[in-house]
């Protein structure tokens, strides 16, 4: 997997090199990320490459030209030529788990990340594929939202994560939220850890991260809940969830 992101800002998006999964995943060379910045694309001695807005109003605009051929040298330094090209965008289509699996299925992709008051439009309408969004916020710039795309589809990579369960357990791989977790030692804050995770009995342990999950799913997310299909015995737990919610055992 190969992303490569356009950034004036390429420092901070090779910070990600040296931490966490991303850093584990390129350092094992299952992933290669490069960064690109237009700046070594402008046609000007003050390495320009933004300019006042066409019909006035705030701000600047990053040119279309200087990202233009700096997408041209991104094309060449890859071995596919159909890389899909994204701009990170409040305009764009929602970012979640399902596109990171999707992108996370392909040999890689191109981030561009605007700046300013925003990139000139011919950019846009020439090399721009998709437009992504991470959430109705309006940020400086597309390179958090590009670094959390790259965590996020970086973790998914074959042999990015030491454990190769923990991607496949992830809350909203099954469509719901997370059971809650503990960890040693057995008595923190004055609270004891739920009896059945002490049990050793790996099945009910299961059942009871299951309904938990399901719970939290009903009470934090019922968009996400609406969406499952549950079985007879997944809605027997949530039942037996919401039970104990409206009146707690003694
Ligand atoms: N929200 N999701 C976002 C963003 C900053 C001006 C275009 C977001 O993805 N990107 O807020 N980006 C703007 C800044 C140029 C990008």
């Amino acid at each position: 997997m190969r992303i490569d992101v356009v950034s004036l800002f390429p420092e901070w998006i090779g910070q990600l090199e040296q931490f966490g999964v991303v850093g584990r995943g390129l350092r094992a060379s299952t992933l290669e990320l490069a960064s690109w910045n237009p700046r070594d694309c402008a046609d000007n001695a003050n390495r320009r490459v933004d300019d006042r807005p066409y019909g006035g109003g705030p701000g600047m605009v990053m040119q279309a030209e200087p990202l233009a051929r700096t997408i041209e040298r991104v094309r060449a330094a890859r071995a596919d030529t159909h890389a899909p090209v994204i701009m990170l965008s409040p305009q764009g289509e929602r970012f979640d788990q399902r596109w990171a699996e999707r992108l996370a299925a392909g040999p890689g992709f191109v981030l561009v990340c605007g700046r300013y008051e925003g990139v000139d439009q011919r950019f846009v309408d020439r090399h721009v594929d998709i437009a992504l969004s991470v959430g109705d916020v309006v940020l400086s710039g597309g390179e958090l939202p590009a670094m959390m795309i790259v965590d996020a589809v970086a973790r998914l990579v074959d042999g990015v994560l030491g454990d190769a369960r923990s991607a496949q357990q992830d809350s909203f791989v099954e469509g719901r939220l997370d059971h809650p977790h503990y960890t040693r030692p057995a008595q923190a804050l004055g609270e004891d850890v739920p009896t059945v995770l002490m049990s050793g009995d790996h099945a009910r342990i299961e059942r009871w991260r299951l309904k938990q999950a399901l719970g939290s799913t009903w009470l934090y997310r019922p968009d996400l809940l609406a969406e499952l299909d549950l079985s007879a015995d997944q809605s027997r737990l949530l039942a037996e969830f919401v039970a104990e919610q409206t009146a707690p055992p003694k």
